[in-house]
């Protein structure tokens, strides 16, 4: 406990709100001196995993390097933030043995029908057309956490809500 170089893990549904939230959770922890770094599709898919795809061979190896670079900046004592869907319980599982005790799961647990209604990119409906093999939630599984260390949803609460129960959770690392 009060080990600082954490890693930050959420997952949930694509347009749960994940990004948004730790883009703002980012801020916060600046503002308190920490030293963050934000992995996500932006900065991860673009380039180091760029020759990765969805489908669920393709997911896990994702996963798996995040985990390890996730490890790594850890180990350079930052605090690390990640917003991948990552939809297997296998691979968190994995990516907790990878990272070890500084892993803290974080659940971004809106539910379906409320990212359907956001659909922010028109992906949800381009699932429901059936031009999306394996689009989360639609025609791809996610499989729910079972134990995470923090739930939280976007659909219930404002973001500011939000950010106090992220913070809440996490204060017994930071
Ligand atoms: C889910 C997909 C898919 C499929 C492209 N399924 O809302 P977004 O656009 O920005 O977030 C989604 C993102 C998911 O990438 P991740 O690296 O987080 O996924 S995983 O952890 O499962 O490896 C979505 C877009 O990529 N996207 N195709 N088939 N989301």
């Amino acid at each position: 406990l009060g080990q600082e170089a954490i890693t930050i893990w959420m997952t949930g549904l694509s347009g749960a709100g994940k990004s948004t939230l730790a883009n703002a959770l980012e801020k916060r922890l600046f503002a308190m001196g920490k030293h963050t770094m934000l992995l996500d599709g932006d900065n991860v898919r673009m380039g180091l995993n760029k020759n990765l795809g969805f489908t669920e061979k393709d997911r896990i190896e994702n996963i798996r390097r995040i985990a390890e670079v996730s490890k790594l900046m850890n180990d350079a004592g930052l605090i690390v933030l990640t917003s991948f869907i990552s939809p297997y319980r296998l691979e968190r599982r994995n990516a907790k043995e990878i990272i070890g005790d500084s892993f803290v799961e974080v659940y971004v647990s809106t539910p379906l029908e409320e990212c359907e209604k956001r659909d922010v990119k028109g992906l949800y409906q381009d699932a429901r057309m059936g031009k999306i093999a394996n689009f989360t939630g639609i025609s791809g599984k996610y499989e729910e956490p079972e134990n995470p260390d923090i739930v939280v949803d976007t659909s219930k609460h404002s973001l500011e809500k939000c950010l106090d129960i992220l913070l809440e959770g996490l204060e017994k690392y930071l």
